[in-house]
């Protein structure tokens, strides 16, 4: 049926009185959010069936994502605007007398990820539906998504985040029980003689029902819809009598009960070992079953199948696949090996040492005996096959299994044709230093896909403001091909269109002024600058050197009142892996010292600094198109890529940044004059690593600023930091300063200084935010999935376009 106002009223009402027994008027936020889901679900199921279908009939190649973590936020308005319903439904609820914003705030984010790496997959995600790529996510289904932080005392506090026992639940899933799968885990494995073949005969070993539970993606007005397929792990019917204790059954169910929250440290490593075997095996167990319905051949797998590993924790999908090709489709070892290393590709997301997983043998083999032997096996042909060819130290150096451990990053470039970082400089740096090995050996290996970040989640949606303002400047094209944006460049002179901006960014800062006043009971100003650091809390990330230049403008504005400072409005929104006890004392640290600004009367309105408490999707969603600046102010070559640097210059935000990470691109596309560089470059860093010049007391001990900021750490200036402040203190003097803090802290605030006076000019700013806004259109992830997918996969683009707006039937 075709959509139209009275139409959508007429089956809403419908459905109500269908699912509810209810009118309009006696249903709660709960049964109407419920209500308009189930609407919006049935109409792109359909589509959803016929996007299957034409990838069946046209024997499409697909793609698979596999990845721990997946952070979509709330999807309803995302699947509302793409399908072309989003108007429509907002007027029809005004008509019905309904609020949709309160209906729409019902949904629980969807928070199964930590951050960038789980954002980017749901960016991909959209944009892989709205591009029409046949391309499906694998990943778990938590019972608890991401901890829910609170604040008490300015300490971070952990709470459990029930996401599915919500009233809202997860509207969006559809648990498909006749595709479940089993998952062998542990006991022991031993191989006899069949035939021609070797057949492992497992004992002992655990069975695992694994249930899928689909959730459609939704493309943007194109009809096409994918799939992403998140595993819940379960005690299988014909086992049940094995499990008698609740003990015993948790034991199964822990498997996919939460998130781990932690981006770097690893704890619990079991259970995460557990995760990450239980959902690589049950994905590809699917796959397999799936290609087997169509196609006879595996030994030509990998010309209808392409499987991405998003970081190393699903590598075991190398080894799985040779499971299933040797063991149960008894294929050689040469061409299963063949059509593994096609099908496989990994991107890389970080250097940071500790990110890069290994696990000890003994535990490897524990969850899964014969994944192990596989894994060997691999890592003795390599060092075979090498041998005699190159230096015996570097194959030593590249083997996957060594001291006495498994390390997934070599399991997963060894096991694959393609290896990508996430911007120009990460993968640079791959190739120069991280994993140079590598490059030596398969230099053809290695590529680079810049990050990206999806324009509609992140523009439509989030600053429908701005959008409006874009439509009424270059039309609407830009909202269904990003790259239109950069047509606002022809209008950086046309000063009405500057004035707009300004009372755009005016308007969301006083939304977002409303939900500070809410969280915190503190009034900010929405005249003075907002000043935005979001991200994860680490220590690369350098929140502190924010937080000590803060500390310097106290002092300044104690000593000096009347100083003559643009007002600034800090906010910072940080998650810390609960284990990261450094990270928890920054966060205690700024919120200490946001106490004591904020209630200083002396201040008055210049300075205001918020924390905003439980960072995630939806929090951006409202920080980012209020922010005026956006800090990415990393130490240089830490920062694989970032994407809310991205983000926030979409929203016209002006970046202040070390060329780190995607900072460099951003500076390329907007030129040098629109973005506030600073800092270290990555090659100061590296030389500093290797000629150990960098002392960091001599900062403390010469520079009276830097002495005089730093000892408010420790001398009673900031209350209640006795602890942290020491410790932060010594981090950054004693212990030498990892990540150059102290090197970096004038330069730091000379470059804010520049920022203070571009802001005066208004005009100028203006003119630098709009550059910004068109030149984020290089950052769609749209343009990245299209380079995943004909350089990686090679996959095509299957939606039937037709080049005009498609929308969902009712
Ligand atoms: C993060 C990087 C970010 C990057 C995202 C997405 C991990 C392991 N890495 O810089 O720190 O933007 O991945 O690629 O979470």
């Amino acid at each position: 049926m075709e959509l139209t106002k009275t139409a959508f009223i007429e089956n809403f009402k419908k459905r109500l009185g269908q699912k509810y027994a209810l009118d309009v008027s006696d249903a709660t936020d709960s049964e109407l959010y419920d209500t308009l889901c189930s609407l919006v679900k049935s109409s792109y199921s359909a589509i959803w069936r016929h996007t299957w279908k034409d990838y069946l009939k046209e024997n499409e190649k697909q793609a698979y994502y596999f990845s721990i973590e997946f952070l979509p936020g709330k999807l309803l308005k995302s699947n509302l605007l793409n399908m072309g319903w989003y108007q429509l439904v907002v007027d029809a609820f005004q008509e019905l007398g309904l609020d949709f914003e309160k209906v729409a705030a019902v949904e629980p984010d969807m928070a199964l990820g930590n951050g960038g790496l789980g954002r980017l997959a749901a960016d991909f995600m959209d944009s892989l539906a709205s591009e029409g790529y046949p391309v499906n996510g694998n990943g778990i289904r938590y019972k608890y998504g991401l901890f829910k932080q609170r604040f008490v005392n300015g300490y971070q506090v952990e709470l459990p985040d029930e996401w599915l026992k919500t009233a809202a639940g997860n509207a969006w899933e559809i648990r498909r029980a006749s595709k479940a799968v089993t998952v062998t885990m542990g006991g022991h494995v031993n191989l006899v003689q069949e035939n021609d073949y070797l057949k492992p005969v497992y004992e002992d070993a655990i069975l695992i029902q694994a249930v899928p539970y689909d959730v459609g993606m939704v493309g943007y007005h194109n009809q096409h819809v994918n799939t992403l397929r998140l595993w819940s792990a379960e005690i299988p019917d014909e086992a049940e009598s094995q499990y008698p204790t609740i003990e015993d059954r948790r034991q199964i169910e822990d498997i996919t009960a939460v998130l781990y929250p932690d981006d770097s440290n690893e704890s619990g490593r079991r259970l995460r070992l557990k995760q990450e075997y239980f959902f690589v095996s049950a994905g590809i167990q699917s796959i397999v079953r799936h290609y087997k319905k169509y196609h006879e051949a595996l030994d030509q797998i990998s010309q209808r199948v392409a499987i991405h590993i998003n970081d190393t924790h699903p590598a075991m999908c190398v080894a799985e696949l040779m499971r299933i090709l040797l063991d149960e489709e008894h294929l050689s070892w040469e061409k299963a090996w063949e059509q593994t290393v096609k099908v496989m590709s990994y991107t890389n997301h970080t250097i940071m040492a500790e990110a890069l997983e290994t696990w000890d043998i003994p535990l490897m083999n524990e969850i899964q005996p014969r994944i192990l032997q596989i894994i060997a096996e691999i890592d003795h042909r390599f060092v075979t096959a090498l041998a005699g060819k190159t230096d015996g130290q570097l194959i030593e150096r590249t083997r996957i299994i060594s001291g006495g451990k498994v390390h997934m990053a070599h399991l997963a470039i060894i096991g694959s044709h393609s290896t990508n970082g996430v911007a120009q400089l990460h993968t640079d740096l791959l190739e120069s230093d991280v994993l140079h090995d590598f490059y030596t050996l398969y230099p053809e290996r290695f590529n680079n896909k810049t990050n990206g970040i999806a324009t509609r989640r992140w523009l439509q949606l989030a600053n429908p403001r701005l959008a409006e303002v874009i439509d009424q400047t270059i039309g609407r094209n830009w909202r269904q091909d990003a790259n239109q944006l950069q047509q606002l460049l022809d209008h950086q002179a046309d000063s009405q269109l500057l004035d707009q901006l300004v009372q755009v960014k005016l308007a969301n800062k006083q939304r977002l002024a409303k939900v500070i006043k809410q969280q915190t009971g503190v009034t900010v100003n929405p005249q003075a600058i907002f000043d935005v650091q979001i991200k994860r809390l680490h220590a690369y990330k350098r929140q502190l050197l924010n937080l000590l230049r803060i500390i310097k403008l106290y002092l300044d504005l104690k000593e000096n009142p009347d100083l003559a400072i643009v007002p600034r409005v800090f906010i910072f929104g940080a998650k810390a892996a609960p284990s990261y006890h450094y990270a928890k004392s920054i966060i205690k640290c700024i919120n200490e010292t946001a106490a004591l600004i904020n209630h200083d009367q002396t201040i008055q309105d210049k300075l205001k600094v918020i924390f905003l408490e439980n960072y995630g999707v939806s929090l951006a969603e409202q920080i980012i198109p209020a922010a005026d600046v956006s800090e990415q102010i990393s130490t240089a070559s830490k920062e694989a890529s970032g994407t809310s640097n991205m983000k926030l210059m979409l929203n016209g935000a002006l970046t202040v940044a070390t060329l780190d990470g995607a900072n460099i691109e951003i500076k390329e596309q907007v030129g040098a004059d629109n973005i506030f560089i600073f800092g270290l470059t990555k090659q100061e860093v590296y030389q500093y690593y290797q000629d150990h010049s960098y002392h960091s007391l001599d900062y403390y001990q010469q520079n009276p600023l830097i002495h005089r900021v730093l000892n408010t750490l420790v001398d009673g200036t900031i209350p209640n930091i006795s602890a942290e402040g020491h410790e932060i203190f010594d981090s950054l003097t004693y212990l030498n300063d990892d990540y150059f803090v102290l090197r970096d802290f004038e330069a730091y605030l000379r470059i804010q200084d520049q920022v203070d006076e571009t802001y005066r000019d208004q005009h100028k700013w203006q003119q630098m935010s709009l550059i910004n806004i068109a030149n984020a259109c290089h950052f769609s992830s749209d343009g990245t999935v299209k380079k995943y997918a004909s350089e990686i996969w090679n996959v095509r683009s299957v939606a039937q376009k037709g080049g005009v707006n498609v929308g969902y039937p009712l």
